[in-house]
């Protein structure tokens, strides 16, 4: 007999389709459909991720985001591959992308009960030095009797029925939960399926590495300030953290979700609600890391409880091991 693991595929279409028949008995399959769109973008993205240099796709697009960020090549390719693709799944009916200024409404003959919110190619200025990179999408069901409107996206991040996001580095990992849980699916590109790799992420209840750009410690609030000194300056026996910092969200999280411990973007003098956007960074990370046990919080508030005000607002976020981000927590309870 040979080794079950290598002739019976878990893939992510069928672990997320028996999901759909064990704990969803009613559902259409909407879902699953939707999902396999946002396979697609990935797989595209990771392709075009993998040759950027040899095709000359690195580099400044001569273009720049709502953010008034210069765009890359890709940030602009995968923009496209992610819009169109879920236009074509007929399963969507409001678009947010990072590289938008304005949401996109799905015209009716193409438009089904979904809502996602996206970031196509998160932490882009590592694009050209081959650092991991990475797509971040979370889901909203439109609510009844809606067509799909900017209310529908407007929803605390408790609301979403799905995140997740795609890792594009040494290899292509899309870590996802659809409310039951967190797996991560491993992409084989000769088969060009993602194969279930990690399931049941659990996320440690406390770690020993720190991630936040210490390059703004100068603009920390007091209780953050107090707080990193605790992790480098700890009381005997306690043993200081690691610091790792990537500078790319995605690959920081998944590092987390792996091996726990804490991610930060503070807010801070420079940039008073922090620099990650509530709807598709801090949402979905705060999404997969409570399902995988831990916690994602503003400091002051549960990130999940948020309420956007617009489809590009930021928030301050700490997200990882349950422990370490209550420690946070208790900084700025004393600090208040
Ligand atoms: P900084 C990338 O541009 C990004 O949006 C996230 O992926 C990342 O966590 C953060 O910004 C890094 O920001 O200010 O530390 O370079």
């Amino acid at each position: 007999m040979s080794d079950p693991s290598k002739t019976n595929l878990i893939t992510l279409t069928r672990h997320v389709f028996q999901d759909q028949v064990e704990h969803y008995k009613e559902a259409s399959g909407d879902l699953t459909l939707l999902l396999t769109a946002i396979q697609l973008g990935c797989k595209f993205v990771a392709s075009n991720v993998r040759k950027a240099s040899l095709i000359s796709m690195t580099g400044l697009a001569n273009s720049s985001n709502i953010q008034g960020e210069e765009q890359k090549k890709l940030d602009v390719i995968a923009n496209e591959i992610f819009v169109n693709a879920l236009r074509s799944s007929n399963k969507v009916a409001v678009m947010v992308s990072e590289e938008d200024e304005e949401a996109i409404f799905v015209e009716t003959q193409y438009r089904g009960k979904y809502c996602v919110v996206f970031d196509p190619l998160d932490g882009s200025s590592n694009i050209d030095c081959g650092v991991s990179i990475g797509t971040i999408f979370g889901i909203y069901k439109v609510r009844d009797d809606s067509e799909g409107e900017i209310a529908d996206v407007l929803r605390p991040g408790s609301e979403m029925v799905a995140a997740g996001y795609c890792t594009y580095g040494s290899c292509s990992t899309l870590v996802l939960t659809t409310g039951k849980g967190v797996n991560g699916y491993t992409l084989d590109t000769e088969i060009g399926e993602f194969i279930l790799t990690h399931p049941n992420i659990q996320i440690p209840s406390r770690g020993k590495i720190y991630a936040v750009n210490e390059g703004n410690s100068k603009y920390w609030d007091a209780a953050c300030t107090k707080y990193f000194h605790s992790l480098k300056f700890p009381v005997e026996p306690k043993k200081p953290y690691s610091a790792r910092y990537v500078g790319s969200m995605v690959a920081d999280v998944h590092r987390t979700m792996l091996y726990g411990g804490i991610f930060c973007y503070p807010a801070d003098s420079k940039s008073k609600n922090g620099k990650l956007r509530i709807l598709y960074e801090c949402f979905p990370m705060a999404f997969l890391v409570e399902q995988a046990g831990g916690r994602a919080t503003t400091g002051r508030k549960r990130m999940l409880d948020v309420h956007p005000e617009t489809i590009h607002s930021r928030s301050p976020i700490f997200l990882g091991s349950k422990e370490d981000v209550e420690d946070i927590e208790a900084f700025y309870r004393a600090e208040a």
